[in-house]
């Protein structure tokens, strides 16, 4: 009997995929929209971190959210109140975005209209970061709770990210988390990433972020 024939498809839609990926970093590039993808597991803080960003830069820039979620709208109306455009992609089950949706999601809030659109990718430290979205950089990040072993576990997310922001650093007291440790592990991975200690809870070093994020855009239009 002959044996079963077995389809790669991951491969062929991860080619194509970097082809279209490839293609809208281009488009953007043209426009001058400055997109960062942001990457994390649910509740890390992805959220949190861009109501805090926003109120430091939406003075200076023109900055628009898409917010992808498997379902709900709660995070593009929290988003929209803070004084910025947002929509919400619904993934109806996928656990990642990629490039045709997020150009989708770019068409939808008019890209051209911003100098700098941040993207919350879908909450997960293991399918975003296989799939390029197009944007222009990847931050991702890490929650204290989450444990400093993560890059151990998810090397591919902290070798695909150019910053890491690592969130709840309020509630190191209460862990076991070692700074140090963590440290070791990404830049292990990832010798140049560039790592930022942060809480969107209190603020603290949110406003090295947005430093970050503001040369980033300089540097780019
Ligand atoms: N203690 C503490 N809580 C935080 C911090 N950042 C976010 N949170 C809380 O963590 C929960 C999830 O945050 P959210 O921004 O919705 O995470 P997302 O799912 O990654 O978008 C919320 O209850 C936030 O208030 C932080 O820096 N410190
Ligand atoms: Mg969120």
């Amino acid at each position: 009997m002959e044996e079963v024939k077995l389809i790669q498809i991951k491969e062929n839609i991860l080619s194509d995929n970097d082809q279209a990926a490839g293609q809208l970093r281009e488009k953007l590039r043209a426009e001058k929209t400055f997109v960062i993808n942001l990457m994390a597991s649910p509740g890390a803080g992805k959220t949190s971190l861009l109501l805090q960003t926003i109120r430091r830069l939406k003075d200076e820039l023109r900055i628009g959210v898409i917010e992808a979620d498997i379902d709900s709208v709660v995070d593009a109306e929290k988003i929209r109140n803070s004084g910025v455009a947002a929509v919400q992609l619904r993934t109806g089950g996928f656990c990642h975005l990629d490039a045709a949706m997020v150009q989708a999601g770019l068409e939808g809030i008019g890209s051209k209209d911003f100098d700098l659109i941040f993207i919350e990718n879908v909450g997960n430290l293991v399918c975003p970061a296989e799939f390029d979205t197009g944007a222009i950089k990847n931050a991702m990040i890490l929650s204290v709770p989450e444990g400093d072993d993560k890059p151990l576990k998810y090397p591919l997310m902290f070798t695909v990210s150019d910053i890491l922001l690592v969130n709840k650093t309020d509630m190191i007291h209460m862990t076991d988390f070692d700074m140090a440790v963590l440290r070791k592990h990404v830049l292990g991975l990832h010798p140049d990433m560039e790592i930022l200690e942060v809480s969107a809870k209190t603020g603290d070093n949110i406003d090295l972020w947005a430093d970050w994020v503001r040369r980033a855009v300089k540097n780019f239009s």
